[in-house]
C-alpha cells in the first residue's frame, strides 16, 4: 500500500529532517503534502528528487491525507490535529500538545511500540531529551530493575529552532569581533529577559513551573514515566543549554535494584538494545560527543562507571542527534511501525 503523507511545519528544523528521514527509508509515499504557515505557502521543497509546492496548513489541506506528521509548534497542533483526524488521517505529533493526554500514546518504538495500537487518531512523539534517555534506561530496567534516575542535560541550540542556531552564529561572530552580542531568543523567546548563549551556559530550557523546575525538566520527568509505563520511577532532571549546534548530551545517574552488577554487565545489556550504540572504551578514549553523533539515527552511550558510594548506582553519558532520533526519525519510525501493524 502507498500512503498520502503530510508534513506540517515542513520549513522548520524538524520538518526538513522529516522529509530526509522519509526519503532515507524509502517510506511508501504516494503523495506528499508539505504544509506550513501562509508565509511559506508557494515555496517548494525537494522530495525524492522532485520539487513539491508548499501549501498553507489549514483544515481543508488534510483532505485525502493518511498520515500527518506535525512539528509546527503546540498551538498549530492544537488547532489542526483534530481537523486532520476528522478527515481520516492518523496524526503523529512532535509537540507537547497531547503528550500527557491519557488517550494519546506517547511512543519511542524501541521502548513501547505496542502502545501505537492504542491510538485514537493521535500518537505523540516525545521530547528529544526524553527519547534518548529512555532508549538507554529501558534495557537497564528490563535486566536489572530501576529505582531512581537523576539526569543533567547539555542541550544544543537547535532544540530551540533554526533562529536559535542563527543567534549562536551571530553572537559568536560579534563577541570574537569585540562587539556587543544581540540577544533576542534564548533562553526562551517569550520570556522578558534574554541572555547570550555564545561562550555561555544557560540553566533554563523553556519556562519555569510552580515547583521551580522548567517545563523541559518536567517533560523529562513526566514523559519518561509515561513511555516506560512506570509511574513510580523516581526521576529528577536539570536541563542546560550550551553553545553548540546539534545533538543533545546527558549525564545520567541510575540506581538499579541490584548491587552485584558490573560495568561489563551494564555494557552488555545496553549493547543488546536496538537503536543504541555503545561507544565506551576509555583505554582508547572512545566515548560519544555531540559532533560525533550529528546526522546519525542512533542513541550513543559511553563513560559507564559505578558510583563510588552507592553499590547499586551507575553513571553514564548519553548522546543523540536531537533533530533525528529526538524528533524526525522517531516520528518516522512510529509511522513505519503504524503501517507495519496495519499490514
Ligand atoms: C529543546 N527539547 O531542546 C527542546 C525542544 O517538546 O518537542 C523540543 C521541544 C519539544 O529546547
Amino acid at each position: 500500500k502507498q500512503y498520502h503523507v503530510a508534513v506540517v511545519g515542513v520549513t522548520g528544523a524538524v520538518g526538513q529532517k522529516m522529509l530526509e528521514m522519509l526519503d532515507s527509508i524509502d517510506f511508501p509515499v504516494e503523495k506528499l503534502y508539505p504544509l506550513a504557515s501562509k508565509r511559506s505557502a508557494g515555496k517548494k521543497v525537494t522530495f525524492k528528487g522532485e520539487e513539491v509546492e508548499i501549501l498553507e496548513a489549514k483544515p481543508e489541506a488534510f483532505e485525502g491525507v493518511d498520515i500527518a506528521l506535525f512539528s509546527a509548534g503546540g498551538s498549530v497542533s492544537k488547532q489542526l490535529a483534530h481537523e486532520a483526524v476528522n478527515r481520516g488521517a492518523v496524526v503523529i505529533d512532535n509537540t507537547s500538545a497531547f503528550r500527557m493526554d491519557p488517550d494519546v500514546p506517547l511512543v519511542v518504538p524501541e521502548v513501547n511500540p505496542e502502545d501505537i495500537q492504542k491510538h485514537n487518531g493521535i500518537i505523540a512523539n516525545p521530547n528529544c531529551s526524553t527519547i534518548q534517555m529512555v532508549v538507554a534506561l529501558e534495557p537497564i530496567r528490563k535486566k536489572f530493575g530501576l529505582g531512581r534516575v537523576i539526569v543533567s542535560t547539555y542541550q544544543s541550540v537547535s532544540g530551540s529552532g533554526n533562529d536559535a542556531v542563527e543567534e549562536l552564529k551571530d553572537q559568536s561572530k560579534a563577541l570574537l569581533n569585540g562587539e556587543e552580542p544581540e540577544t533576542n531568543i534564548l533562553p526562551v523567546k517569550s520570556e522578558p529577559k534574554h541572555f547570550p548563549i555564545a561562550f555561555n551556559a544557560l540553566p533554563q530550557i523553556d519556562v519555569f513551573e510552580d515547583n521551580h523546575y522548567t517545563f523541559e525538566e518536567m517533560k523529562m520527568i513526566n514523559e519518561t514515566k509515561k513511555i516506560m509505563n512506570y509511574p513510580e520511577l523516581k526521576v529528577a532532571a536539570t536541563c542546560v543549554r550550551l553553545p553548540f549546534f546539534y545533538s543533545h548530551a546527558e549525564s545520567v545517574y541510575v540506581e538499579i535494584d541490584r548491587d552485584d552488577v558490573s560495568i561489563e554487565d551494564l555494557q552488555n545489556a545496553l549493547n543488546d538494545q536496538d537503536g543504541l550504540v555503545l561507544e565506551d572504551d576509555i583505554t582508547q578514549q572512545v566515548y560519544p560527543t555531540p559532533l560525533s553523533s550529528e546526522g546519525k539515527k542512533d542513541v550513543f552511550v559511553g563513560r559507564i562507571r559505578k558510583d563510588l558510594d552507592v553499590s547499586s548506582g551507575f553513571h553514564f553519558w548519553v548522546v543523540s542527534d536531537n533533530l533525528l532520533k529526538g524528533a524526525a526519525w522517531n516520528s518516522v519510525q512510529i509511522a513505519q511501525k503504524l503501517i507495519q501493524q496495519e499490514q
